[in-house]
């Protein structure tokens, strides 16, 4: 059975569990009651940030390299194009550019506009980060004009990737996202596994109500 601790960006993890039809328990880490009371979460990650996974006697961090190493594991999956295969640079770029292009400038954004003191909201970093969000997203948006998913003609891990990265900038910032990312969303948030792991992570569902009237509906239950 794996285990995944904490939600954030282990919602991309759940996800694929789901895409791909493994078995997982979640085990909430609550970062805002602190994790230096969570001794065994920080007995998994000592460095005290989310997600991390257990897999057996695998204990391992980073939502993409724990979301490439379920494909190698537990695979095959069509989730990953094979290295010979046409759509595998796109795929590669793309699942690494949602986390180190998009998510990590975002994060920090978010951090200043949402946590900050008020003069720091729009600091030189945080106005830096912005910059590198937006020109990445630039080739998420060019991408879209060439082909429906990031790899290409068909759903893929950068998918779930880069889906995160663009939900977080709407949501932690109301970052103005364009028509073409827009319906990128809605096709990415209509999967029956997406809806299933919105159902399994409780927090990221709280999180994404505001944005999104069903899952408001299923938070006031
Ligand atoms: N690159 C990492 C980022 C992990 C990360 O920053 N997680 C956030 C929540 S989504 C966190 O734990 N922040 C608290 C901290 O860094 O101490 C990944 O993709 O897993």
């Amino acid at each position: 059975m794996i285990t995944v601790f904490g939600e954030g960006r282990g919602f991309r993890v759940v996800w694929l569990l789901e895409e791909m039809g493994l078995s997982y328990r979640l085990r909430d880490v609550d970062l805002l009651a602190g994790v230096e009371n969570d001794p065994e979460f920080l007995d998994i990650n000592p460095a005290g940030f989310i997600p991390a996974i257990r897999d057996g006697d695998v204990v391992m961090v980073e939502s993409i390299a724990i979301m490439e190493y379920l494909i190698a594991r537990h695979g095959p999956t069509p989730l990953a194009p094979q290295a010979q295969d046409p759509d595998f640079p796109a795929y590669q770029q793309f699942l690494h550019l949602g986390e180190a292009g998009l998510a990590a400038s975002m994060y920090f954004v978010s951090g200043a506009r949402n946590i900050a003191p008020p003069d720091q909201r729009d600091n030189w970093s945080a106005r830096q980060a912005l910059d590198v969000f937006t020109t990445r997203l630039g080739l998420v948006t060019r991408r879209l004009a060439q082909a429906p998913f990031m790899a290409g003609e068909r759903f893929t891990a950068a998918d779930i990737s880069v889906t995160y990265a663009l939900e977080m900038a709407q949501r932690n910032v109301g970052f103005p996202l364009g028509p073409a990312e827009q319906a990128y969303l809605a096709r990415m948030n209509g999967r029956a596994a997406y809806e299933r792991a919105m159902q399994a992570c409780h927090a990221t569902r709280r999180w994404a109500a505001p944005l999104t009237p069903r899952w408001s509906a299923s938070v006031a239950e």
